[in-house]
This record gives structure tokens, C-alpha cells and sequence, in this order.
């Protein structure tokens, strides 16, 4: 008989036997993995692959990139297979995946591939047969070549592709493609919306976690080949020995995955670290310190990537303090940075209060004159719109407009001003927009062919995307946010990968390759965005988002102390209508663009519905498109907004069960808090504008459920972002 105490104990045993059954699933899904999650393929599924990738044979010569594709083929392959694929498995049967390059591998070498067009980060995915034996290789004339080949075979596999007959070449469209950190030292972030920053200066550079290298993984998986790891407000703090200490640090664990490293530069660094009594670009003591700062941090980081500069923009010190050009500024950082192979990318997100032009015309009037003054080691950052990552925007005038300095495009990853990480708006469709739009300064001129440099031969080419990383578990504050990190990857590799196939390709690799949870989702994510366009800023409007943190509606605001931080500022409703004029009888910002675009934005009845009100003051009973009056549009379209996301929830409710729950679960509430939220703004909006329009709703549609005065009373304490509730000064509308 047991004695009193063992039993006792060999039922506790047993109860948490049976809890950690009860508990334990297969494996946890809390979005962690993102698209790398490589759980069992199903069942035939195996057998297919199985036979095409039974064993991995390995470069000879080793470096840490081939070993990062190595360890990834095996984890990946191991877990799609739901068996041991490594190196060495001698399996008889069953096909094997040889990797490298002709320099590491005897067996890419004796192939005698022609690798010629794929440069230095391309890669060839092939099936061959070795000996009578089935192989897929994976060439490429450099490691990091190889790795981006690696992930892309596994893609194929993830998304149930076939592997039987590739035949694959693949090279980025840009060479720079990276990731804008705005995350500040002290780990909080300006506009991030998924936790705190996932760089933790304070134990750097002793302690690097595990969690910098999956993102590295999760970069080199999309082709992303740089960071900037510090905000463009940026502090002078991240240049001191110290700090470049810790950057080497990080930067060691990003560079296996060919991830350069780059860090933001304030612009009045030499003055604030106490070296010099000015930042003045022209002078020589300054232009000094920089050259002894550039050499000191390549010392520590012989592959540091260069400089992200916002400068004379929202209160950030720069070159005009000094009566200086932006050129001069940069050039000042290029000359310091050339020796090593560094770049600068300044950026032309620049606006002065007290300048009374319209802010969408700034930045083109600062740098064309500048046109031809830069280094070569310098690329313009400019963002795809000319305000400010809007739900939608015309493309900025400047694209096009610098034909000798290269001009890398700026997105916006992170949704500040579309709802935050609780609405869901997949991004793809609005980029895609931005970068298929023709700027028309010569044949085929779209805005993704200026900026590869195909219209104007850059030296420098690049895409920036200001990331949504954060410390939350899945990275990106929402299950389906970890979409936009995965497509501006995909989109800056290939700008002409169309919006719907990487969606297609993200939800298979994340959640199932079901088709029936599969057609819908990527029918939900197509039209995400154009649902947050109609029930935030319709018809062209911008810039409604309530003050600071920019998260619900605003329309009203009117007293802020400079002019264009003001939504009033943007949208201009009257009793005679609503609308920016920026054709000639308002601002004439439709003159920067080239003459064929201008006559279209010109012309009210050519411009586009979907920014008429970008670009036209336009009367409340003007007849539209569809034959209603603009008023009634102007209803239709909010609502419209708000029955999509009512349509969106629809969906995703019917597909309970097709995916693991707690995924499930947190979708389905952000999709419920959206259409709460989409409601909100469609009844503030409509409330405030028909104080204006002073018109009946159009039959079948509701008034908002309350007067304009309960919207406006609305305060949103403790959002994200909002720089009451942080240190960080007010920087904008
Ligand atoms: O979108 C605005 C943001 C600011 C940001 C600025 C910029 C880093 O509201 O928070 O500052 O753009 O791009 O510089």
C-alpha cells in the first residue's frame, strides 16, 4: 500500500500530467515564428516533398552566412517534412539540395552555371541531376546570395509550389533595401504600436538576445538588407564611443544575414558631444570631427551601412541654422563616410511653419535647385506621398524631378495614420499605387522606375520602410501586421510583384494553405486598405487624424499653433464646398508635377475621384461619377468604409476553426474594435462636415447618432504615440 504522502503526491503528478495534456498542443501559435513557421506539410503533401529535398549537401568552405542557410534548409526542411533533412542524411533515395557557391561547394563549382547575371545578392534555384541522382541546387556568386536562394526554395515548399522542374534566377530591383527603426535609446518608440524596442542598448554590447537574430532571419527571409536601428529624431547619444560599442555589437549579430547596419545622425552631434562651438557644415573643424567619427565607427563596424539624416525638419538642428543647403549638410557626411563605402540618405521630409506655401510644394522647392550639387554617396529620402503617409496620396512631385541625385522612396510600415496596429489595412495595394503610378517625365517613367533607376542611371538605389518591429510576442502588434513588414520586403526586392500574390503568399506561410481560409483572407486583405481610405479620408481628403497621437478623427482641430498641422489646414470645408486648390486659382502644386500629369490634377473632370479633393475646392452638389452629389458621395463613401469592415468581420468569423484559436481569437476582437472605430470616424466626420454641407442624408443612410460637439469632446488619453503621456516633444499634427 502507498503510504499517505506518495499517494498524495503521485496524484499531484498525475493531475499535472493530465493539465500539461490538456494544455500542451501541438505547439503554441502566438505569431512569433511569423512566415517561418514551417509546421508539417499535410500528409501527401510530404511524400511529394520528401522525394525532392530527402538530403542537404553543404558547401565545403564554411562562413557564418552558409552556415545561417544551412541551419536554415535544416530547420525549415525538418519541420515542413516532420522528419531529421540535414547534411550528410545520406539517403539513398530521394533527391538532395546542394547549396553555395562555385568558390564554397565543389559540387556548384563543377556545374559550370552561368551566374553571371545575378551579381552579388542574387540566386539561382535549379532542379538538376547529380550522378543520376534528383538535386536542386541553390547557386549564387556570393554567401548572401546562397541564403535569400535558401529561403526562397523553402517559400516554394511553405506555399506548396512545385519543386519538381525549377528553374528560378532572381536579383533585387534595389540595392538598398531597408528597414527605418524610429526607436529611441531608451527603448520606447515615436509611432510604434507593438510594445517597446527590440534593441536593448542597456545590456549591449554584452548581451545580445536571441530575438535580434529571428529578426535577422525574418529580414534576410524577405531580402531586407539594412537597418537603421536609431529614430531619425535622432539623439547625438548613439555617436559617443559608448553607443558605437553597442551598435558593433548588434551589428555582429546582423551581419550573417547580410544586414547592414546604419544609424540616424543628428545633425548638431559635433556641437551637442561638447568637440566643437558649431555644427556649421563649412567648417573645418566640424567637417573634421565628422571624417574622425566616420573612421572611428568603421573601426568597430567595417560594414556600417551610412547615415539617415532628418534634418531642419520638425525642430531637428540642420545645415539652414547655419544659412547652409541641405547639400552642404550632406555632403559634409558623404565626404566623411566615401572613404569607407558609407552613403548618406537625407531625407526631404521637410516643411517650415514659417513658410506660408503650401506645405505639399516644400520639399520640391528646397531640393530640385539642388539637383546635381550632392556627392555620389548621397540618395534623397523621400516619402511616397508629399505630405505624410496618408491613407492615400498623389505621389510626391519630387519623384521624377531629380534627375542626378538618386532618390530612394520612404513608406511607412507602421500605421500612424491608419488606425494603428488594431485596424487591419494590409499595405501592399497602397505602395503597389505608389510605385506603379507614371510620373510621366519620360516613356514609362513610374515612380518605382525612377527609383530603381531605370529612368535616371542612379548609382544608388534604394526603398526605406519605417518599421513595425517591436517587443510585442508577434512582432508587429497584430497578427495580420506582420503582412505589411513581409510585403514591403517582397516589394523591395520586386517592385513588380503584384500586391495580391504576396498576400497570398504571407497568409499561406503564416496560417494554413487551405484554400478555403486562403481565398477569402487574401480577399479581406485586398481590400483592407480601401476600407480605411473611405472611412477615414475619402475622395482625396488627408490628414483628419485628431492631434499628436493621430488615432481617431479630428477633422475640427483649428488652433494648433502652426498652420498645416491643423486637419482644417487640409481639408478646407466651407458652406461652398470642400477641398484643397492646388491648381492654379489655389496653390498651384499641381505646376510640380510634369506637364501631362499637372493637366490632368488640373482639370477637375480628369483628376480622379479618389484625390479630388487632393487637389480641387469642390462644391457640395457637384455631380460625381456615380451621379450623386459630392455630399452624398461623400456619405456613401464613409459608410461604404464602415459596412467593408462589418463585411471583413463577416468573414473571419466564418472561417472559426480553420486556424488555431488564439490567433483567431485576437483577430476577431481587432476586427470587432475596427468596425467600432470605423464607425466613430464616419459618424464624427459626417457630423462636422455637415455643419458645413448643410445637406440631408441621402435615403438609406443613417445621421451620425449624436451632434458634432459629442465627437469633439472625445479625448483618447494614453494612446500610443501621444506625446502627452511621453518625454518626447510635440512634433506635429
Ligand atoms: O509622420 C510624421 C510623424 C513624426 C515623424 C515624422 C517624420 C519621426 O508624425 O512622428 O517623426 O513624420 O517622418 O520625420
Amino acid at each position: 500500500m502507498l503510504s499517505g504522502r506518495t499517494s498524495v503526491r503521485t496524484a499531484i503528478l498525475l493531475a499535472l500530467a493530465a493539465l500539461l495534456l490538456a494544455v500542451a498542443p501541438a505547439r503554441a501559435e502566438d505569431g512569433y515564428d511569423l512566415w517561418l513557421r514551417y509546421r508539417p506539410l499535410e500528409a501527401p503533401a510530404q511524400r511529394v516533398y520528401r522525394a525532392s529535398a530527402a538530403e542537404l549537401v553543404a558547401p565545403a568552405q564554411r562562413s557564418p552566412t552558409l552556415e545561417a542557410a544551412r541551419a536554415e534548409l535544416e530547420r525549415g526542411l525538418s519541420g515542413l517534412l516532420d522528419r531529421s533533412v540535414r547534411e550528410g542524411a545520406n539517403v539513398s533515395q530521394g533527391g538532395a539540395i546542394v547549396f553555395g557557391t562555385p568558390t564554397s561547394s565543389p559540387a556548384i563549382a563543377a556545374l559550370n552555371l552561368d551566374l553571371s547575371t545575378l551579381g552579388n545578392e542574387g540566386y539561382l534555384i535549379r532542379s538538376v541531376r547529380i550522378g543520376g541522382r534528383r538535386a536542386t541546387i541553390i547557386a549564387a556568386n556570393a554567401d548572401i546570395g546562397v541564403l535569400y536562394g535558401a529561403f526562397a526554395y523553402l517559400r516554394l515548399v511553405q506555399t506548396r509550389a512545385s519543386v519538381a522542374d525549377l528553374d528560378i534566377a532572381s536579383t533585387p530591383r534595389v540595392q538598398r533595401r531597408i528597414l527605418n527603426h524610429w526607436d529611441n535609446l531608451d527603448g520606447t518608440m515615436e509611432r510604434g504600436y507593438s510594445g517597446h524596442s527590440i534593441f536593448d542598448w542597456h545590456r549591449y554590447p554584452d548581451w545580445v538576445d536571441q530575438r535580434i537574430t529571428d529578426y535577422a532571419r525574418a529580414n534576410a527571409s524577405i531580402g531586407i538588407n539594412g537597418a537603421v536601428v536609431t529614430n531619425v529624431a535622432a539623439s547625438a547619444i548613439s555617436l559617443t564611443p559608448e553607443f558605437i560599442a553597442k551598435a558593433a555589437a548588434l551589428a555582429d549579430r546582423l551581419r550573417p544575414y547580410g544586414i547592414r547596419l546604419y544609424l540616424t545622425a543628428r545633425f548638431s552631434a559635433p556641437l551637442e558631444l561638447g568637440a566643437v562651438d558649431t555644427a556649421d557644415p563649412l567648417d573645418p573643424r566640424v567637417r573634421a570631427w565628422w571624417k574622425a567619427k566616420a573612421d572611428e565607427i568603421y573601426r568597430a563596424i567595417p560594414d556600417f551601412g551610412g547615415f539617415l539624416v532628418k534634418a531642419n525638419s520638425e525642430g531637428q538642428p540642420g545645415p539652414q541654422d547655419y544659412r547652409r543647403t541641405h547639400a552642404d549638410g550632406a555632403n559634409m557626411m558623404a565626404e566623411a563616410l566615401a572613404p569607407h563605402g558609407g552613403i548618406v540618405m537625407w531625407r526631404a521630409f521637410v516643411y517650415q511653419a514659417e513658410n506660408r506655401r503650401d506645405r505639399h510644394m516644400q520639399a520640391y522647392d528646397e531640393f530640385v535647385p539642388l539637383d546635381g550639387r550632392f556627392l555620389p554617396n548621397v540618395t534623397v529620402q523621400v516619402k511616397n506621398g508629399a505630405i505624410d503617409f496618408q491613407p492615400r496620396e498623389p505621389f510626391h512631385p519630387l519623384f521624377g524631378a531629380l534627375p542626378k541625385t538618386p532618390t530612394m522612396i520612404e513608406f511607412q510600415i507602421t500605421k500612424e495614420y491608419l488606425g494603428l496596429a488594431t485596424n487591419m489595412a494590409f499595405l501592399a495595394p497602397m505602395w503597389e499605387e505608389a510605385l506603379d503610378t507614371d510620373t510621366r517625365v519620360a516613356d514609362n517613367a513610374t515612380v518605382a522606375r525612377v527609383v530603381d533607376g531605370s529612368v535616371f542611371p542612379y548609382a544608388l538605389t534604394g526603398m526605406a520602410g519605417v518599421a513595425n518591429v517591436g517587443t510585442d510576442r508577434n512582432w508587429s502588434g497584430s497578427h495580420f501586421d506582420q503582412a505589411n513588414w513581409y510585403a514591403f520586403g517582397r516589394l523591395a526586392w520586386d517592385h513588380d510583384l503584384a500586391s495580391r500574390a504576396i498576400a497570398e503568399e504571407w497568409a499561406r506561410m503564416t496560417f494554413t494553405n487551405d484554400p478555403a481560409f486562403i481565398t477569402p483572407v487574401v480577399g479581406m486583405m485586398m481590400g483592407s486598405r480601401e476600407a480605411v481610405v473611405n472611412y477615414m479620408t475619402p475622395l482625396g481628403l488627408g490628414h483628419l487624424m485628431a492631434t499628436g497621437h493621430h488615432y481617431g478623427p479630428g477633422p475640427w482641430v483649428s488652433e494648433l499653433a502652426r498652420p498645416e498641422w491643423n486637419p482644417v489646414y487640409y481639408h478646407r470645408a466651407d458652406r461652398a464646398g470642400i477641398g484643397f486648390d492646388r491648381t492654379a486659382t489655389g496653390s498651384n502644386a499641381v505646376s510640380q508635377y510634369a506637364p501631362p500629369v499637372a493637366a490632368e490634377y488640373r482639370d477637375i473632370a480628369r483628376t480622379p475621384e479618389k484625390v479630388l479633393l487632393w487637389f480641387h475646392h469642390v462644391p457640395w452638389d457637384r455631380r460625381m461619377a456615380s451621379g450623386r452629389t459630392l455630399w452624398d458621395e461623400l456619405v456613401v463613401k464613409y459608410s461604404q468604409g464602415v459596412s467593408d469592415v462589418a463585411a471583413m468581420r463577416a468573414t473571419w468569423t466564418g472561417l472559426r476553426g480553420r486556424i488555431d484559436d488564439a490567433r483567431y481569437e485576437q483577430v476577431a476582437t481587432f476586427l470587432a474594435i475596427q468596425e467600432r472605430e470605423a464607425q466613430w470616424w464616419r459618424d464624427a466626420c459626417l457630423a462636422y462636415f455637415q455643419t458645413f454641407a448643410q445637406r440631408p442624408y441621402p435615403d438609406g443612410y443613417a445621421p451620425p447618432p449624436h451632434p458634432v460637439e459629442y465627437y469633439k469632446a472625445i479625448r483618447s488619453r494614453f494612446v500610443p504615440g501621444d506625446p502627452g503621456d511621453t518625454a518626447a516633444p510635440f512634433r506635429g499634427g
